[in-house]
Parts: structure tokens; C-alpha cells; sequence
């Protein structure tokens, strides 16, 4: 089975890299499981044990005070929270202090970030991370990103003065935030500073006291508010307060939501990869992590389609139950 695993594993790797849209990235790695708390506090694993390419499981309920930021330095690390059925995600406590990735291609599923000056802070030339699946709440921003071709999706942020801040400089580009509900910040999104070429699609923006997005300007760059470099294809995101479409995002810059969505986006049961289709990839994607469990190498939530800690038939189960939905 360890063999059918690993070699399931590279074939979706050599499959979703060179066919898929890009929108996941499977990472083959071949390092080290961190188990938290038996290996210590989340913050003692990241600055004194994990190195590169290293994966530290937090086991479900796990709650720790930050007594400083939580520097991430190391380039393909990965934090997973615990699956959901053994419990609450972990929490990491901020307590006013941050997160701040300053290494490449970061991961991190699953876990509640609270009370932190910034809850992930995605360093400035950093690029590739990926963030699925997080509760940030309470926060100064919830995420800022100033990073290239990040992957931002399925998190709920809520209660931060901005959720998602991408007003860094102009080398902030190419990333992908789609699919987060983001409810009760101050600002929802603030966007512009000269950044380019993100896309900003089937998020919930809901129940801001300020605007739910708000575009700093200047004038020009290509944001999108849509999957692809153009304004005109048919993705869109929701906004309770929306006025007849499109949705003009208010600032100086003109951004607008030419397809806003007329009511909140749910992620389709079975569209692992999250591309708004439930196809061959998604099987792809199972097969990937397939025999692998919670505390094992090669565990990966977004394959784990049930949340019970294994990936096993009754994840590609809920695969094939809806194969062949595709988001109209
Ligand atoms: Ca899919
Ligand atoms: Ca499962």
C-alpha cells in the first residue's frame, strides 16, 4: 500500500503540475512530521527543529500563547491543524504579536489565528504560499499579502480591521484569493498600491461597518476581480451590500466586479482542487495523499474531502458522488 501511495503521489504531482490549471500545487516532500505538543509548542517546533520541507501536524483543540512573532523562515514548510472530527481547530493565541512568513511556499491548513497585530503577514518578494482552510479572527489584518502567486482560499475571517490588506508594492502579484467569507472586519479587502495580476473571486464580503472592499488607486494596474487576467469572463464575488452590477470597488482606481454573485459562493462537496469542477483532478488529488492518515507523511487536508483524519475510499466517495459538477 506505502508503495502504491508514493507512487500515486508522484504521478499527481507530474499530473496537476504540467495539466491542471495551477491553481494547487502538490508538493512531493520527503522530510520530516513534527507532532505538536509532543514535540514541544508550535513557536519552540518552527525556531528551533523544522527545516525545510518539514510538516508539523497541531492536533486538534491544541491552544498556545505566542509570547512573539512567529517567525516562519524556512522555505516548503507546512502547519496542518488537526481533521476536524477529533475536534476544534487549534488555536494560536497572537496575543498582539504576528505571524510573519519571510521563506518560500508556506503552507498552512486548518488552524484559528487570533488576536494578532497581523495574522499571517505573506513577507514582500516571498511567493507560492498556500493558506486553506484558517479562522482569523480579532485581528489588525487578518492576512496581508505581500507575496507572488500565493494561494489564498476557503479561510474565514472575521472581527480584524482589514481581513485581506493586498496594498503592498507593485512586486505583489499573481496571487489567487477565492473562495473566503470574510465577515464583520472594518474592510473586508483593501487593494491598489500598485500591485498586479491578482484575482479576487468567489470571496463573501459581508457585514463590514466600512466598505466592503476598498481600492487605494492608483490607477492602472490589472487586479482582477475574476479567475483570469481579464474583467470580463463570468466569476465574480458576493457583496451584501451590492448595488445593481457590476460591483465598482469604491477608491480612486476604477476596479470593478463585473459578475458579483447574487448570493453567498458555497464550495461544490467534491471539487478538492477547488477549480470549480469535480473531475479527474480531484481523483487525482485523493489518489495523491490516498492511504495516508492524519499523523502520517503525505497527509494532506484538501485531499481529505470527509475531515475524518484518513484519506481513504470514502474520499473519493464523495469525489465521484459529484463527478462531473461543473460551477455554471
Ligand atoms: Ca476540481
Ligand atoms: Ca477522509
Amino acid at each position: 500500500m506505502k508503495g502504491k501511495a508514493v507512487a500515486g503521489l508522484i504521478l499527481a504531482t507530474i499530473l496537476i503540475s504540467v495539466v491542471s490549471s495551477g491553481l494547487i500545487v502538490v508538493r512531493v516532500r520527503a522530510q520530516v512530521v513534527w507532532n505538536v505538543p509532543l514535540s514541544g509548542t508550535l513557536a519552540f517546533v518552527v525556531s528551533t527543529l523544522a527545516l525545510t520541507g518539514d510538516t508539523i501536524h497541531v492536533a486538534a483543540g491544541y491552544v498556545e500563547n505566542l509570547a512573539a512573532d512567529l517567525v516562519i523562515a524556512q522555505t516548503d514548510l507546512h502547519i496542518y491543524g488537526g481533521p476536524g472530527i477529533l475536534g476544534p481547530l487549534p488555536i494560536i493565541n497572537c496575543m498582539g504579536f504576528s505571524i510573519r512568513v519571510t521563506g518560500h511556499a508556506f503552507t498552512i491548513m486548518r488552524m484559528e489565528i487570533t488576536n494578532a497585530l497581523v495574522g499571517i503577514s505573506l513577507g514582500v518578494g516571498t511567493h507560492e504560499h498556500w493558506i486553506y482552510g484558517c479562522s482569523i479572527n480579532n485581528c489588525g489584518i487578518g492576512i496581508s499579502v505581500g507575496s507572488i502567486g500565493s494561494l489564498i482560499h476557503c479561510n474565514k475571517i472575521g472581527f480584524c480591521g482589514t481581513g485581506i490588506d493586498i496594498s503592498g508594492p507593485p512586486l505583489v502579484g499573481g496571487n489567487r484569493i477565492r473562495a473566503n467569507t470574510l465577515t464583520q472586519n472594518n474592510m473586508g479587502l483593501l487593494i491598489g498600491g500598485g500591485t498586479a495580476n491578482n484575482h479576487i473571486y468567489y470571496n463573501n464580503f459581508m457585514n463590514s461597518p466600512n466598505p466592503n472592499a476598498w481600492d487605494l488607486g492608483p490607477v492602472g494596474p490589472p487586479n482582477t476581480f475574476d479567475d483570469s487576467g481579464t474583467q470580463h469572463l463570468n466569476k465574480g464575488n458576493f457583496w451584501d451590500t451590492m448595488p445593481p452590477p457590476p460591483y465598482i470597488i469604491p477608491g480612486p482606481n476604477g476596479y470593478r466586479d463585473n459578475f458579483p454573485l447574487a448570493a453567498p459562493w458555497t464550495q461544490p462537496s467534491g471539487d478538492l482542487n477547488q477549480d470549480g469542477a469535480v473531475d479527474i483532478f480531484d481523483i487525482v488529488l485523493c489518489a495523491a495523499a490516498f492511504g495516508c492518515s492524519w499523523s502520517t507523511l503525505g497527509y494532506m487536508p484538501i485531499s481529505d474531502a470527509n475531515s475524518d483524519g484518513t484519506v481513504d475510499v470514502f474520499d473519493l466517495v464523495i469525489v465521484a458522488a459529484n463527478f462531473g459538477f461543473v460551477d455554471p
